[in-house]
């Protein structure tokens, strides 16, 4: 109890000091944030198929977990060769410095938090365990002083005080420990320069607004996903485990590298330059077949392109890096951001300024690739390159340079379960953006194709609704769907898992008629 209370002390004070001085360094995120980038890419991949969204609540949770056992553990060292509490709790506080500051956005501070956990823990473990020490011998005094041979009342024994004023150190340590982190919680989100920033901000007009969609582009079927993804149910997936807080007022972007003539962006010149509205399906790589990582948005951002063409990219080059501030990469073929797709940077998702969690204030959309070669959120510096010079943050971990979102169809309705008998209704998604899709056709019990109602599509690079009646007799059924995409190319019957250029095969749906 000891070390749990002395390194709840030192821990909470640590995220006190990171919320006061060096907001992205606290001690439980730098490990967090280490831990990520350090875990082999099949653990990352697990984390987001068990915990979804959850994945950085989870390792959060697990973290303190195993932080305290640490800390009981190194408590009970301490019981029995005094001062190694202290040196363990040093070297806990050492870890904490080095993951602070080997992070990619570490400030001039980023030592502190954890030098300031770490000590604060060294220095009160010694004392308290020492208590523990004198409150478990005055216990054994009284246990002895029980036996018969001992008349005395137990009350009158000097054993309660001891054990009394241990409990109330060790809890009243690990009180302050936990105020001090749930105030520095608190200072976090009521700082928060960015948030109060997205709040105030109110967007540019486009100069280029989005045509309208056509009507029948959205089928209205329930069960069915929104033609338009809301953005608080939008896929999140990202290596942040806090969201990076990036005032817009302090952002730039940089595009450099194999340029003629490097040039800096500031927020206020994004905003004054005419932006445009494109409607695109943004798709995560790691998205299996049937899955749901895959939203489609209306934003509003500036074609990188003009950029590029103003930076002049030299012969040879055929990648760009961008960067996000806190160190994520990815790396996008130069001759899909230079030619005329709706490759942009956004300030805008669904006519509201970017979410946090999605990228604010500036975060890179591009048609027609995977998420993590293209949709830079955080976006902040983007370097001309090549693919034989460079390597990219998921590329690094074994997936693939490029990665070109394959034709892939969804089966949203009915779910697998059981329906009722009779008249009903097989609906869903598919999608190849950049290329569009020309026909979905429809498998049920393994028997012939049969084609799907195709909705009116938004554009080429945003997914489509389908949907084909179905008369639902009793028993069991597995319905599947492939789709066939404008430039003529089937969807693949092969069973691809998502490493390391993303899922394929036919979705399929189980349901027991009743
Ligand atoms: N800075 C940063 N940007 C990132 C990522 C990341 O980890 N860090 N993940 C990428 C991946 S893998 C995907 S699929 C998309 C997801 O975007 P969303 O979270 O807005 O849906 O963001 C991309 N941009
Ligand atoms: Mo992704």
């Amino acid at each position: 109890m000891a070390g749990i209370a002395a390194v709840v002390l030192g821990a909470g004070v640590g995220e006190l000091t990171a919320a006061a001085f060096a907001p992205s360094s606290s001690p439980v995120t730098v490990v967090g944030g280490a831990l990520i980038d350090v875990a082999p890419g099949w653990a990352k991949e697990t984390a987001i198929r068990l915990f979804g969204a959850a994945d950085k609540m989870a390792l959060v949770v697990g973290i303190v977990i195993v932080l305290l056992a640490i800390a009981a553990g190194i408590g009970i060292l301490e019981s029995w060769t005094p001062s190694i509490g202290a040196v363990l709790c040093g070297a806990l506080g050492v870890a904490g410095i080095v993951a602070a500051v080997t992070r990619a956005d570490a400030g001039g501070l980023a030592w502190a938090p954890s030098a300031v956990a770490g000590g604060l823990a060294a220095f009160t473990i010694g004392p308290l365990v020492r208590r523990a020490g004198g409150a478990m011998a005055a216990h054994g005094a009284r246990t002895a002083a029980t036996r018969p041979t001992d008349d005395r009342p137990v009350r009158d024994r000097p054993a309660e005080p001891s054990r009394r004023r241990f409990f109330a150190w060790t809890a009243a340590t690990a009180l302050v420990g936990v105020a001090a982190a749930a105030g520095g919680a608190l200072l976090q989100t009521g700082t928060r320069a960015a948030g109060a920033a997205r709040a105030a901000l109110r967007l540019p007009t486009p100069a280029a607004p989005a045509a309208p969609i056509p009507a029948a582009a959205a089928l209205h079927i329930p069960g069915l996903a929104p033609l338009i993804t809301p953005n608080g149910q939008f896929y999140r997936v990202d290596t942040a485990l806090l969201v990076p807080q990036v005032d817009p007022g302090s952002w730039s972007l940089r595009i450099h590298g194999m340029v003629d003539h490097p040039l800096t962006l500031t927020w206020t010149e994004l905003l004054a330059l005419p932006l445009e509205e494109s409607y695109t399906t943004l798709a995560c790589v790691s998205n299996e077949v049937g899955g749901s990582l895959i939203g489609t948005a209306k934003w509003l951002g500036y074609p990188i392109r003009h950029l590029l063409a103003q930076a002049r990219p030299r012969a040879g080059a055929d990648m760009v890096l961008s960067r996000s501030v806190d160190g994520f990469t990815a790396s996008t073929p130069l001759e899909v951001l230079t030619d005329d797709r709706h490759a942009i940077l956004a300030v805008g998702m669904n006519d509201a300024p970017l979410p946090m969690v999605h990228g604010f204030p500036v975060r890179m959309v591009v048609p027609g690739l995977y998420g993590y070669v293209s949709a830079t959120k955080w976006v902040v510096d983007l370097e001309v390159t090549r693919f034989d010079r460079a390597t990219a943050y998921w590329t690094t971990q074994g997936w693939a340079p490029r990665g070109p979102i394959k034709l892939e169809s969804r089966i949203d309705v009915p779910r697998t379960g059981t329906v009722h008998a009779g008249e009903s209704v097989i609906a869903g998604v598919a999608w190849q953006q950049h290329t569009g899709v020309a026909k979905v056709e429809v498998s049920v019990d393994g028997g012939p194709w049969v084609a799907a109602q195709l909705a009116p599509a938004i554009s080429a690079d945003t997914w489509v609704q389908w949907h084909l009646p179905w008369y639902a007799d009793h028993g069991d059924h597995v319905i599947r769907c492939r789709a066939t995409s404008a430039s003529g190319e089937v969807q693949t019957s092969r069973q691809a898992s998502p490493v390391p250029d993303g899922a394929s095969g036919w979705p399929e749906t189980t349901v027991h008629v009743a």
